[in-house]
């Protein structure tokens, strides 16, 4: 797919969000799974949105204006958020975050669809399973992306990903394995986002 895209602006407020009415598909997770990675891998940037090894680099929603090219195809954002459950940033800083975060995906009316990442390296945790029953109660349209791929034997993706599946109680139908490295998943993760931004 060749799509160009480019960096909008950065929301701290949920007053600043833009106001052209474009679908929106967010990005949530805790930090550091690979949330901006993610992003890279699908428009197939490498510094568009910034990444780290440091936790707690995103710290805002931050807009990705995305065109389909040769298509009749519309625009639509993707929104790489900050991630939760980081400890070192303080408490305050913790909670303006997840009020930005709360509020825009309960508010959001131009959402179409929220795409979880979680780290397949480790069974999900309290706060990801907060999360993904946030995404149920929520009737989110929603895809869990199991990312690091890469950092796992092959032979184990399945298994991992069963473990995922499990500690977030979703069917195993709505997770897909990704690698930002070698770009397993990558087309997969397309789709889903192509149909979910036309409303699919
Ligand atoms: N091996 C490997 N490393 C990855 C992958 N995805 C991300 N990383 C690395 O994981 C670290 C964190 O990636 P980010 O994309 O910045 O993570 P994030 O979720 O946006 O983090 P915050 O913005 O802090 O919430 C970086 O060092 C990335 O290079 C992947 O699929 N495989
Ligand atoms: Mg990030």
């Amino acid at each position: 797919m060749h799509v160009v895209a480019e960096f909008v602006k950065s929301v701290a407020k949920l007053e600043q969000l833009p106001k052209d009415r474009l679908p929106e598909i967010a990005l949530a997770g805790r930090s550091n799974v690979g949330k901006s990675s993610l992003i890279n891998t699908l428009i197939g940037k490498r510094g568009l949105a910034h990444t780290s090894n440091t936790p707690g680099r995103t710290q805002a929603l931050n807009y990705y204006r995305v065109k389909p090219q040769g298509t009749e195809r519309g625009a639509f954002y993707l929104v790489d958020m900050p991630g939760y459950g980081f400890a070192a940033v303080s408490a305050a800083r913790r909670n303006e975050w997840a009020q930005l975060i709360d509020g825009y995906l309960s508010t959001r009316d131009t959402l179409q669809g929220i795409i979880h990442v979680i780290d397949m390296r480790h069974p999900p945790q309290p706060l990801d399973l907060q999360m993904s029953e946030w995404l149920h109660h929520a009737e989110a349209n929603f895809l869990v992306v199991a990312t690091k791929a890469d950092k796992i034997a092959k032979t184990k993706v399945p298994e991992h990903v069963l473990t995922v599946a499990e500690g977030l109680h979703v069917d195993t139908d709505n997770i897909l394995a990704f690698s930002a490295e070698t770009g397993m998943g990558r087309d997969e993760v397309w789709r889903w986002v192509l149909a979910t931004a036309r409303g699919e």
